[in-house]
């Protein structure tokens, strides 16, 4: 039986053959979706982050690993989203404008349907306005924000203070993530929460309903 930091290692060369057949083997032997996220995918593509940061690693490096940890992913998400429960909210979610990560997005929403959410997707790049016209559209409950850039933070303002200016702030709770997000800057920009990975995304997203 391989191992997780197998896993990992082939994230880290974006090896997207191999990333898909060991994936597969974990589900075969039983292992859970969530385990083999936490302990596998991710933190491969930490590593990957960091080797970023210290110039072992660039853009084409990055996308390698991106494309091998989505063949992972595409063999999870269906597992990570079902569910028979009625959709307890709905929420719209989409990564800010000048953003085109979208991995963790993809990942949240994937847990939100699993957590018994209707989940519209808005995509990458989604500016505030969109967001706006895009809840007004669909109804939703809540609108998740997703932000991996330090330069695109400010976006997640932009799109708080839409939604104020539009007056339908008040009708929607608005939940931030992302790797450079934190609480304090939440409660800065006037979100109702953030949540640091899915599994939190998805804990909020019920306290934001029920704080309703
Ligand atoms: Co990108 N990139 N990147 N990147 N990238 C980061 C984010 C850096 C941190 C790498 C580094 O320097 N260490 C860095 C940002 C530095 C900064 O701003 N402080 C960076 C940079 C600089 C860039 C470019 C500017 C590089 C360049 O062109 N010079 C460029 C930006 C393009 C743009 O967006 N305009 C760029 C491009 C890319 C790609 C295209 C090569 C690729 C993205 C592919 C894709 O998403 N389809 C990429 C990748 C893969 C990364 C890293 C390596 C991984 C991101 C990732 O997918 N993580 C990342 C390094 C890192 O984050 N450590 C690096 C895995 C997911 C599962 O984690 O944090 O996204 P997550 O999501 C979590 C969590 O945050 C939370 O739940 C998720 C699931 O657990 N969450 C939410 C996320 N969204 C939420 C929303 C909610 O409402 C609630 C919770």
């Amino acid at each position: 039986m391989a191992s997780y930091s197998e896993l990992q290692q082939c994230v880290i060369s974006g090896d997207k053959t191999r990333v898909k057949e060991l994936t597969q083997a974990f589900l075969d032997n039983g292992k859970l979706p969530k385990e083999i996220l936490d302990e596998g995918l991710i933190p491969g593509m930490a590593v990957v982050g960091k080797k970023f940061e210290a110039c072992e690693f660039f853009i084409p490096e990055m996308l390698l690993s991106a494309r091998a940890l989505n063949a992972g992913l595409d063999l999870l998400k269906p597992l990570l989203e079902a569910s028979d429960v009625k959709p307890i909210a709905k929420v719209l979610i989409g990564t800010v404008q000048g953003d085109i990560h979208d991995i963790g997005k993809n990942l949240v929403s994937a847990m939100l349907r699993g957590g018994g959410f209707e989940v519209i997707d808005a995509g990458v790049g989604v500016s505030p306005d969109q967001f706006v016209e895009l809840a007004k559209e669909t109804g939703v409950d809540i609108v998740g924000l997703s932000a991996l850039l330090t330069t695109t933070m400010t976006a997640m303002k932009d799109t708080v203070q839409a939604f104020e200016s539009d007056g339908s702030r008040n009708k929607i709770k608005i939940m931030i993530g992302g790797a450079p997000v934190t609480t304090k800057y939440a409660e800065e920009i006037g979100a109702d929460g953030y949540a640091r990975n899915a599994s939190a995304a998805v804990e909020m997203a019920k306290k934001l309903i029920g704080a309703r």
